[in-house]
């Protein structure tokens, strides 16, 4: 067939991007055409994301792409877990809440002791994140939003929503709300039921690849594109579009490791079925739902987040030399696993403030576990890549023994498959070859998905990573000997 082209809006915490994408002539090629700074504001106490705001750089993104080419289709995928509700006349109900909000507070603990954890894992197979969508909207419970609200879309459904009129919950992204049944594939009524949410407000179900249908006439017309135009649903949750963009060789179940590496660390496995032991309860594993049925089995890591906003601490404080690219060289430099940290602590969670500064919790993270201080940019850049990378190593291979596979390779692929240094020591940490690249695997998984359903001949994820290994590069790091990650990761509890 001829070729196909499409926009693929990939939306992250600190960013938003609109690629036009192409699949054709034995290639996948995207471009970025649109990008934007994205953030949760914080409004008289509470953190809410501007959605809104978003739409309209969705908007200018998907003119971009018209206006330089053809447009064959539009895919969205961002960040899990946030929503927004509509009243009964299809309206936005409030602000969307970011899900570093302090509301959950203290809210999975409670759920915890009513439901029971075992029950809970059992149920929906997801790692206790304090701000999953379930405890998000315990939080909720008994506000004037919640109760006069007819529909809960997450947030790029929402934004399909916008663009289409049509309701729906993208399956991969409904999976991480903890509010969805990974045995049955439908939502989690029952538990809704008795923790007295109002399950009606969930939408029907939709697979990556279904069409959620034309734009609308008057979305078609301020964009000046034909109203015909499908919007796809893709992979919405970035890090199963990030998976499905991961250039594996083999797509046999268990057989690559990978790490979806930007704000978050998605670390973990594709399986062809959830593992639901209580020894993967125990480890808190997540069991996300992926593109063609397969399960993203995988662990949250609180990923590059805490550098970055260790950088933007040290800046509002005027520091001299803390521009990333000098910082990682310099803590290349420095002396190896000095400090480590649980890089996980729930308290690295929430945004720097003045009062409350990311570096500084980090060195008090440090001083509560008996190691050395941190106290410079650079002693703590190197102890937030160490424990990063001792992160990495626990989790990779804690996935592979609860799912009974050995893989061979880490592939990373994200933003932070460009920190030459992390990707080292995560080779090192592992004592497996990282595979880094490409940098946009979630907005490739994104464009391949949509490809299929406008009619290319990839007829399953193999083929798809078939197209992105024939046009990408990845720069590869072989394990080094000489430090004792073993005993590092006994350091962290
Ligand atoms: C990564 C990600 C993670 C999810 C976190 C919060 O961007 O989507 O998978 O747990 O953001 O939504």
């Amino acid at each position: 067939m001829s070729a196909v082209r499409v926009a693929a809006v990939d939306l992250g915490a600190t960013s938003g991007r609109v690629m036009s994408g192409r699949i054709g002539g034995d290639r996948v090629e995207i471009n970025e055409l649109h990008r934007f700074a994205n953030g949760a504001v914080r409004v008289r106490g509470s953190l809410f994301w501007n959605a809104v705001g978003i739409h309209r750089e969705v908007l200018a993104g998907i003119r971009e792409v018209a206006r330089t080419g053809p447009l064959h289709g539009i895919g969205i995928d961002s960040w899990a877990i946030d929503y927004g509700l509509l009243d009964r006349d299809g309206q936005l109900l409030g602000p969307v809440f970011s899900h570093r909000d302090a509301r959950v507070d203290g809210v999975a603990e409670k759920v915890v002791a009513e439901v029971g954890a075992a029950e809970l894992y059992a149920t929906t197979g997801i790692q206790q994140l304090p701000f999953n969508t379930l405890y998000q909207l315990v939080a909720a419970r008994g506000t004037a939003a919640l109760e006069s609200a007819e529909t809960m879309l997450l947030l790029p459904d929402l934004l399909g929503y916008w663009l289409t009129g049509a309701i729906g919950a993208e399956r991969t992204n409904a999976s991480t709300t903890q509010l969805y049944d990974v045995r049955s594939g439908e939502w989690a009524t029952d538990l809704c039921r008795a923790l007295g949410l109002p399950w009606g407000i969930l939408p029907p179900l939709r697979d990556p690849g279904s069409v959620l249908g034309p734009l609308l006439p008057d979305v078609a017309g301020e964009l000046g594109v034909s109203e015909g135009v499908p919007v796809v649903a893709v992979g919405s949750h970035d890090t199963a579009s990030a998976v499905v963009g991961v250039p594996a060789e083999s797509s046999a179940s268990g057989d690559f490791a990978y790490i979806s590496s930007g704000t978050w660390s998605l670390v973990g496995l594709e399986l062809d079925a959830p593992v639901l032991t209580e020894e993967a309860r125990e480890a808190d594993f997540t069991n996300e739902i992926g593109v063609d049925g397969t399960v993203r089995f995988l662990k949250n890591v609180m990923g590059l987040w805490v550098l970055s906003e260790s950088l933007r601490s040290w800046s509002e404080r005027r520091y001299a030399d803390v521009e990333l690219r000098s910082l990682i060289a310099a803590a290349a430099e420095f002396e190896p696993l000095r400090t480590v940290i649980d890089i996980n602590d729930p308290r690295l969670l929430f945004p720097s403030t003045a009062a409350d500064p990311m570096p500084e919790r980090v060195a008090a993270l440090a001083a509560e576990a008996g190691e050395v201080v941190p106290h410079s940019p650079v002693a703590i850049t190197r102890c937030i890549v160490d424990s990063l990378a001792v992160a990495y190593r626990r989790h990779v291979r804690s996935a592979a023994a609860l799912a009974g596979t050995s893989p061979q390779v880490v592939h990373v692929v994200g933003g932070g498959s460009q920190n030459e240094v992390l990707c080292q020591l995560t080779a090192d940490a592992c004592g497996l070859p990282v595979l880094a690249g490409p940098v946009e695997a979630a907005a490739l998984g994104n464009v391949l998905v949509q490809g299929r359903a406008l009619g290319a001949d990839l007829p399953d994820l193999a083929a798809m990573r078939d197209l992105v290994r024939r046009s990408y590069d990845v720069r590869r790091f072989e394990p080094r000997d000489g430090v004792d990650w073993a005993a590092a990761e006994s350091r962290v509890s």
